[in-house]
Protein backbone atom coordinates (compact mmCIF):
# COMPACT_ATOMS: atom_id res chain seq x y z
CA UNK A 1 0.00 0.00 0.00
CA UNK A 2 1.21 3.34 -0.48
CA UNK A 3 0.21 6.44 1.41
CA UNK A 4 0.36 9.81 0.45
CA UNK A 5 1.75 11.57 3.18
CA UNK A 6 3.55 14.95 4.55
CA UNK A 7 4.74 15.25 7.97
CA UNK A 8 3.41 18.10 9.25
CA UNK A 9 -0.39 16.72 8.68
CA UNK A 10 -2.19 16.09 11.65
CA UNK A 11 -4.26 13.61 9.40
CA UNK A 12 -1.61 11.77 8.18
CA UNK A 13 -0.05 11.34 11.75
CA UNK A 14 -3.66 9.97 12.52
CA UNK A 15 -3.25 7.16 9.57
CA UNK A 16 0.88 6.12 10.95
CA UNK A 17 -0.68 5.70 14.38
CA UNK A 18 -3.43 3.47 13.41
CA UNK A 19 -1.37 1.72 11.15
CA UNK A 20 0.88 1.64 14.20
CA UNK A 21 -1.40 0.45 16.62
CA UNK A 22 -2.63 -1.93 14.26
CA UNK A 23 0.52 -4.06 13.28
CA UNK A 24 0.44 -2.59 9.55
CA UNK A 25 3.14 -0.27 9.79
CA UNK A 26 5.42 -2.08 7.44
CA UNK A 27 3.05 -2.79 4.56
CA UNK A 28 3.05 1.09 3.97
CA UNK A 29 4.94 2.46 1.64
CA UNK A 30 5.04 6.41 2.71
CA UNK A 31 4.88 8.82 -0.62
CA UNK A 32 5.93 12.49 -0.18
CA UNK A 33 2.96 14.66 -1.32
CA UNK A 34 3.38 18.08 -2.68
CA UNK A 35 -0.66 20.08 -1.97
CA UNK A 36 0.56 22.71 -3.74
CA UNK A 37 0.34 23.52 -7.36
CA UNK A 38 1.40 23.08 -9.88
CA UNK A 39 3.59 19.89 -7.90
CA UNK A 40 0.05 18.67 -6.67
CA UNK A 41 -0.76 16.87 -10.21
CA UNK A 42 0.07 13.53 -9.24
CA UNK A 43 -1.67 13.85 -5.81
CA UNK A 44 -4.99 15.19 -7.37
CA UNK A 45 -4.61 12.22 -9.76
CA UNK A 46 -5.29 9.75 -6.47
CA UNK A 47 -7.55 12.42 -4.91
CA UNK A 48 -9.63 15.16 -7.04
CA UNK A 49 -9.70 17.41 -3.87
CA UNK A 50 -5.68 17.64 -3.80
CA UNK A 51 -6.04 16.54 0.19
CA UNK A 52 -3.58 14.33 2.19
CA UNK A 53 -3.70 11.47 3.23
CA UNK A 54 -4.44 8.92 0.12
CA UNK A 55 -4.16 5.54 0.94
CA UNK A 56 -3.62 3.42 -2.60
CA UNK A 57 -4.49 0.02 -1.89
CA UNK A 58 -2.05 -2.87 -3.58
CA UNK A 59 -4.91 -3.54 -6.33
CA UNK A 60 -5.63 0.48 -6.75
CA UNK A 61 -8.24 1.26 -4.96
CA UNK A 62 -7.99 5.06 -3.58
CA UNK A 63 -9.14 6.01 0.32
CA UNK A 64 -9.65 8.92 1.87
CA UNK A 65 -10.41 10.79 3.70
CA UNK A 66 -8.08 10.13 7.36
CA UNK A 67 -11.40 8.50 9.17
CA UNK A 68 -12.38 6.16 6.07
CA UNK A 69 -8.57 5.16 5.87
CA UNK A 70 -8.25 4.62 9.50
CA UNK A 71 -11.06 2.31 9.52
CA UNK A 72 -9.51 0.56 6.68
CA UNK A 73 -6.75 -0.53 8.66
CA UNK A 74 -8.38 -1.22 11.93
CA UNK A 75 -10.15 -3.69 9.54
CA UNK A 76 -7.07 -5.47 8.46
CA UNK A 77 -4.77 -4.77 11.24
CA UNK A 78 -2.93 -7.66 13.00
CA UNK A 79 -4.91 -10.39 14.94
CA UNK A 80 -4.57 -9.41 18.81
CA UNK A 81 -4.46 -5.67 17.71
CA UNK A 82 -6.69 -3.96 19.77
CA UNK A 83 -10.27 -3.02 17.52
CA UNK A 84 -10.48 1.31 17.05
CA UNK A 85 -13.58 1.49 15.73
CA UNK A 86 -16.92 0.06 17.94
CA UNK A 87 -19.30 -1.92 16.03
CA UNK A 88 -22.58 -0.26 15.23
CA UNK A 89 -24.32 1.17 18.27
CA UNK A 90 -23.82 4.06 21.09
CA UNK A 91 -20.31 3.67 21.53
CA UNK A 92 -19.42 3.73 18.13
CA UNK A 93 -21.62 7.26 17.20
CA UNK A 94 -19.97 8.40 20.39
CA UNK A 95 -16.14 7.46 19.39
CA UNK A 96 -16.99 8.92 15.56
CA UNK A 97 -18.85 12.17 17.14
CA UNK A 98 -15.45 12.73 19.17
CA UNK A 99 -13.26 11.89 16.62
CA UNK A 100 -15.63 14.34 14.50
CA UNK A 101 -15.05 17.56 17.40
CA UNK A 102 -11.09 16.81 17.28
CA UNK A 103 -10.59 16.52 13.71
CA UNK A 104 -13.33 19.97 13.38
CA UNK A 105 -10.85 21.48 15.88
CA UNK A 106 -7.54 20.54 13.72
CA UNK A 107 -9.72 21.36 10.29
CA UNK A 108 -10.19 25.09 12.02
CA UNK A 109 -6.62 25.43 13.41
CA UNK A 110 -5.36 24.18 9.92
CA UNK A 111 -7.80 26.90 8.22
CA UNK A 112 -5.78 30.18 10.55
CA UNK A 113 -2.62 28.13 9.00
CA UNK A 114 -3.92 29.15 5.40
CA UNK A 115 -4.86 32.18 6.02
CA UNK A 116 -1.87 32.84 7.41
CA UNK A 117 0.09 30.97 4.46
CA UNK A 118 -1.73 31.91 1.66
CA UNK A 119 -2.59 35.35 2.10
CA UNK A 120 -0.33 38.63 2.60
CA UNK A 121 -0.61 39.64 6.09
CA UNK A 122 -2.46 43.09 5.14
CA UNK A 123 -5.02 40.67 3.68
CA UNK A 124 -5.16 38.83 7.42
CA UNK A 125 -8.97 38.56 7.44
CA UNK A 126 -9.19 39.00 11.33
CA UNK A 127 -13.22 38.22 11.68
CA UNK A 128 -12.32 34.58 10.07
CA UNK A 129 -9.38 33.64 12.14
CA UNK A 130 -11.30 34.66 15.33
CA UNK A 131 -14.08 32.61 14.13
CA UNK A 132 -11.72 29.54 13.53
CA UNK A 133 -10.02 29.94 16.36
CA UNK A 134 -13.27 30.40 18.77
CA UNK A 135 -14.14 26.63 17.19
CA UNK A 136 -10.53 25.70 18.51
CA UNK A 137 -11.61 27.33 21.75
CA UNK A 138 -15.13 26.06 22.45
CA UNK A 139 -13.75 22.33 21.20
CA UNK A 140 -10.66 22.22 23.66
CA UNK A 141 -13.12 23.59 26.39
CA UNK A 142 -15.32 20.63 25.89
CA UNK A 143 -12.80 18.23 26.02
CA UNK A 144 -10.81 19.77 28.91
CA UNK A 145 -14.45 19.70 30.93
CA UNK A 146 -14.28 15.37 30.28
CA UNK A 147 -10.85 14.24 28.81
CA UNK A 148 -11.96 10.79 27.21
CA UNK A 149 -10.59 8.20 29.52
CA UNK A 150 -10.52 4.87 28.03
CA UNK A 151 -10.04 1.32 29.19
CA UNK A 152 -7.31 -1.11 27.80
CA UNK A 153 -6.50 0.90 24.80
CA UNK A 154 -7.18 3.93 23.14
CA UNK A 155 -9.43 4.08 20.57
CA UNK A 156 -9.79 6.19 16.94
CA UNK A 157 -10.94 9.47 18.81
CA UNK A 158 -8.17 9.05 21.10
CA UNK A 159 -5.81 9.10 18.10
CA UNK A 160 -7.64 11.67 16.33
CA UNK A 161 -7.52 14.34 19.76
CA UNK A 162 -4.00 13.32 20.32
CA UNK A 163 -3.41 14.60 16.69
CA UNK A 164 -5.45 17.77 16.76
CA UNK A 165 -3.24 18.60 20.08
CA UNK A 166 -0.31 17.82 18.15
CA UNK A 167 -1.14 19.86 15.61
CA UNK A 168 -1.97 22.93 17.88
CA UNK A 169 1.77 22.25 19.76
CA UNK A 170 3.33 22.15 16.17
CA UNK A 171 1.62 24.77 14.39
CA UNK A 172 -0.05 27.44 17.09
CA UNK A 173 2.99 27.26 19.46
CA UNK A 174 0.73 24.84 22.13
CA UNK A 175 -1.05 27.98 23.56
CA UNK A 176 -3.63 25.28 23.80
CA UNK A 177 -1.87 24.17 27.01
CA UNK A 178 -2.60 27.08 29.05
CA UNK A 179 -5.19 26.72 31.77
CA UNK A 180 -6.19 23.01 30.43
CA UNK A 181 -4.48 21.08 33.07
CA UNK A 182 -6.55 18.64 32.65
CA UNK A 183 -5.90 17.98 28.45
CA UNK A 184 -2.38 17.76 29.23
CA UNK A 185 -2.31 15.23 31.91
CA UNK A 186 -4.54 13.47 29.19
CA UNK A 187 -1.93 13.93 26.18
CA UNK A 188 0.72 12.88 28.76
CA UNK A 189 -0.97 9.75 28.71
CA UNK A 190 -2.02 9.02 25.38
CA UNK A 191 1.83 9.63 24.55
CA UNK A 192 2.74 7.07 26.97
CA UNK A 193 0.31 4.36 26.17
CA UNK A 194 1.08 4.75 22.22
CA UNK A 195 4.54 5.14 21.00
CA UNK A 196 3.58 5.94 17.92
CA UNK A 197 3.19 9.31 19.24
CA UNK A 198 6.53 10.55 19.86
CA UNK A 199 7.86 8.92 16.39
CA UNK A 200 5.25 10.53 14.45
CA UNK A 201 6.34 14.12 15.66
CA UNK A 202 5.69 16.85 13.20
CA UNK A 203 8.66 18.63 11.57
CA UNK A 204 8.93 20.37 8.49
N1 LIG B 1 -10.81 15.73 6.24
C1 LIG B 1 -9.53 15.45 5.64
C2 LIG B 1 -8.63 16.65 5.80
C3 LIG B 1 -7.34 16.52 4.99
C4 LIG B 1 -6.60 17.84 4.85
O1 LIG B 1 -7.17 18.93 4.98
N2 LIG B 1 -5.28 17.73 4.58
C5 LIG B 1 -4.49 18.92 4.35
C6 LIG B 1 -3.08 18.74 4.90
S1 LIG B 1 -3.03 18.81 6.66
C7 LIG B 1 -4.35 19.12 2.85
O2 LIG B 1 -4.11 18.19 2.14
N3 LIG B 1 -4.47 20.38 2.39
C8 LIG B 1 -4.26 20.74 1.02
C9 LIG B 1 -5.37 21.55 0.46
O3 LIG B 1 -6.37 21.81 1.19
O4 LIG B 1 -5.25 21.94 -0.69
C10 LIG B 1 -8.93 14.20 6.30
O5 LIG B 1 -9.31 13.89 7.44
O6 LIG B 1 -8.14 13.50 5.67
Amino acid sequence: MKLFSSPPSPYVRKVKITAAMKGVLERIEVVAADTNPPANAALIEQNPLGKIPVLVLDDGTRLFDSRVICEYLDNIGAAGTPRLFPEPGPDRWRTLTRAALADGIADAGVLIVYEKRFRNEDHWNAGWMGRQQGKVDAGLDTFEANPPGWTGSPDYSHIALACCLGHLDFRHEGRWRVNRPKLVAWLERFAAEVPAYAETMPHA
